[in-house]
């Protein structure tokens, strides 16, 4: 029977679902010690629903054992790591830690992720973590999550995210929805704004620094602001390395990139340059900075920038009578940036304005060649109400915009505002929505690409209020989703949120096919195995070696439910121990992993993954390590035991 089953073919449910055939077939998964242990047929009631067709859209309504049509990908703002809710459910389905630790996974603590989290980092921060004891920092403030395009289309290649908090891009493989690069970005200060490049595909991805601060921060000058500077990245999206960055006037808030591969945007509410929210309030209009791509390009090509800290940096400030970048005038504190699918509009939301200014991006061209007067590129600026933060397309023409302080959603027309504006007397508002409480983003399923389909609306409130009963001062955020496929929207969701997701997308399930298994050559442990193979160990057969290598121990494990190769191992006093953990089952859903009792050492080893964790038996003892993620009946067994021997014996 184990004979007829492709390589990862066998489903968990199918596994749990079998009996006598079942623990036959452990008997055979890479040669468990401990096979033919009948606890799973115990476990057989759990498998009894199948997954039916696909669920009725409109409805909203996602049935016990059905699955979602879309995958929505959320931000978690400062708990630092990505969400996967299934969308319309609004289920969630997974965290992915990416800035934050996580202890469930143990990122941020196995040797696999801190290369990850460590290897893009600048000196400076180095120095001011060791100066504190740490390695990788404790912290992120995720705000954006997008997926790299390939012609205005998702491609289910990489989902790209910003790190506020300490100015880093972060990459998550679909494949696995794992973060596989991490990069600090030099000059800039605070990744705010982020968006991958639409078209021809993601080659970058655009990331605003919304700090001020000098160019060359070594303490020289501090309060001359005349010497602060704002900093534009453009990441190469496959290396994951800075392509250029451009020097800018004002701050830099939101980004977005158009559907032509021209043109990149950011918001600016601190075109003041003040240091306090008054002085950031001061002037009437602020302004949206256009980065023109092939003059930046070309610039850089003829050597027009300077080297800071590796970076390759161009001048694109005001007055500088370069093509590199245009100011559009636009009212007072904009923040939201975004693109409509008709690859033609950009809606700059006016948040202290009650305004939307809408960009013609095809008028672009005439302000960099014909110094056309940048204000004659916006074709419409409705009125919608108070706060509006960011709009959303529906594909169909009509746009929905937050309004924070109204804590409403406005639908209304593009097409109409634009009339309205040339004076006709139209009003694009088709419909006003409340929402509880506070909107921030919101997203229309794949309402960010050329797909854009109007079917669902999620709204990110900032606040909860009285919706649910009360746990304490801090309450969590609030999402709810709607059904707009109609001509009212329909409340469809309401649900808690942890701290604090700020945006979100959500992609058709057809574009994302992550493993069940992973590749036993995943580039995820690649320098594990080479150091594996110096070892002589081969991690990919149940095996078990011990290394010693001064006061360096590399302790090599498989795991095959229920066990471990090693029943137990011996290191001594003072030893600082590697565990490296190979987890030989082919079982989708059967994780392993690797918890040693009283050293904070945690990790998750995933069907064929290889996961290590090093730390320091500081004493001597009997110390347990066991399996913390529930992998079968006889789990609870699935343990051993180290022993660290006093020093001099
Ligand atoms: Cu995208 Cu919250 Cu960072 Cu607007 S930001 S709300
Ligand atoms: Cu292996 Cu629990
Ligand atoms: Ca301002």
């Amino acid at each position: 029977m184990p004979e007829d089953l492709p390589k990862g073919g066998l489903t968990r449910r199918g596994l749990l679902g079998a009996t006598a055939g079942g623990a036959a077939l452990l008997g055979s998964m890479g040669g468990a010690r401990l096979a033919g242990l009948g606890g799973v047929a115990g476990l057989a009631g759990l498998s009894a629903a199948t997954p039916a067709a696909a669920q009725e859209a409109a409805s909203g309504a996602v049935a016990p054992g059905q699955l979602d049509e879309y995958y929505g990908f959320w931000s978690s703002g400062q708990t630092g790591e990505m969400r996967i809710l299934g969308v319309p459910s609004m289920r969630e389905l997974m965290r992915v830690p990416v800035f934050n630790r996580c202890s469930a996974t143990g990122w941020g603590q196995t040797n696999e992720s801190r290369r990850i989290m460590t290897e893009n980092m600048t000196e400076k921060t180095k120095k001011q973590l060791a100066a504190n004891g740490k390695v990788v920092h404790d912290n992120g403030d995720l705000h954006h999550v997008h997926m790299s395009f390939t012609e205005g289309r998702y491609d289910g290649r990489f989902l790209f995210m910003n790190d506020k908090a300490n100015t880093r891009v972060a990459r998550v493989r679909c494949d696995v929805m794992k973060t596989d690069k991490i990069l600090e970005i030099p000059n800039a200060k605070a990744i705010h704004g982020m968006r991958p490049q639409k078209w021809p595909r993601t080659n970058y991805v655009f990331a605003n620094g919304e700090d001020e601060a000098p160019l060359v921060n070594d303490g020289s000058t501090m309060t001359d602001v005349s010497t602060y500077v704002n900093v534009f990245t453009a990441v190469d999206a496959d290396e994951m390395k800075v392509a250029w960055q451009v020097l800018v006037s004002g701050n830099l808030d939101n980004a977005e990139a158009d559907y032509e591969g021209k043109y990149a945007f950011s918001t600016s509410y601190n075109s003041e340059m003040g240091t306090n929210a008054g002085e950031m309030m001061e002037s009437e209009m602020d302004h949206v900075v256009v980065y023109n791509l092939a003059e930046i390009e070309k610039g850089i090509a003829a050597g027009d920038y300077q080297e800071i800290n590796g970076c390759k940096v161009i001048d694109g400030r005001k007055g500088q009578n370069k093509n590199y970048t245009r100011y559009i005038p636009v009212p007072n504190n904009p923040h939201g940036c975004n693109m409509a699918p008709d690859k033609i509009h950009l809606c700059i939301a006016g948040k202290l304005s009650p305004t939307v200014s809408v960009i013609d991006v095809r008028k672009l061209d005439a302000v960099f060649t014909d110094d056309a007067d940048p204000s004659s590129v916006i074709v419409a600026q409705p009125e919608l109400g108070l706060g509006p933060l960011h709009t959303a397309y529906d594909g169909k023409g009509n746009c929905y915009t937050s309004l924070f302080l109204d804590s409403q959603v406005v639908k209304w027309n593009l097409d109409a505002a634009i009339r309205a504006y040339n004076g006709e007397n139209v009003d694009p508002i088709l419909e006003k929505f409340d929402v509880q409480y506070q909107p921030g983003h919101l997203k229309t399923s794949m309402g960010e690409t050329l797909d854009a389909d109007g079917k669902y609306l999620a709204v990110l409130c900032k606040f909860s209020k009285d919706r649910y009963i009360n746990v304490g001062p801090l309450k969590p955020e609030n999402d709810q989703l709607f059904d707009i496929s109609g001509d009212k929207a329909v409340l469809l969701h309401d649900g808690p949120n942890f701290a604090e997701p700020h945006d979100a997308i959500a992609v058709h399930a057809s574009i994302v096919n992550p493993l069940s298994i992973w590749d036993r050559q995943d580039r995820m442990w690649a320098e594990t195995r080479k150091q594996a193979e110096a070892d002589g160990v081969n991690i990919d057969e149940w095996t078990d070696k011990i290394v010693r290598d001064g006061n360096k121990v590399r302790v090599y494990m498989s795991s095959v439910a229920p066990s471990f190769s090693l029943e137990s191992f011996t290191v001594k006093e003072g030893d600082e121990v590697t565990v490296i953990v190979t987890n030989l089952d082919e079982v989708d859903d059967l994780t392993h992993g690797f918890t040693m009792g009283n050293h904070g050492v945690a990790m998750e080893i995933g069907p064929q993954a290889t996961s290590s964790v090093t730390f320091v038996a500081a004493n001597p003892g009997v110390y347990w390590y066991y399996c913390q993620w529930f992998c079968h009946a006889l789990h609870m067994e699935m343990r051993g035991r180290m022993f660290v021997e006093a020093k001099g014996v």
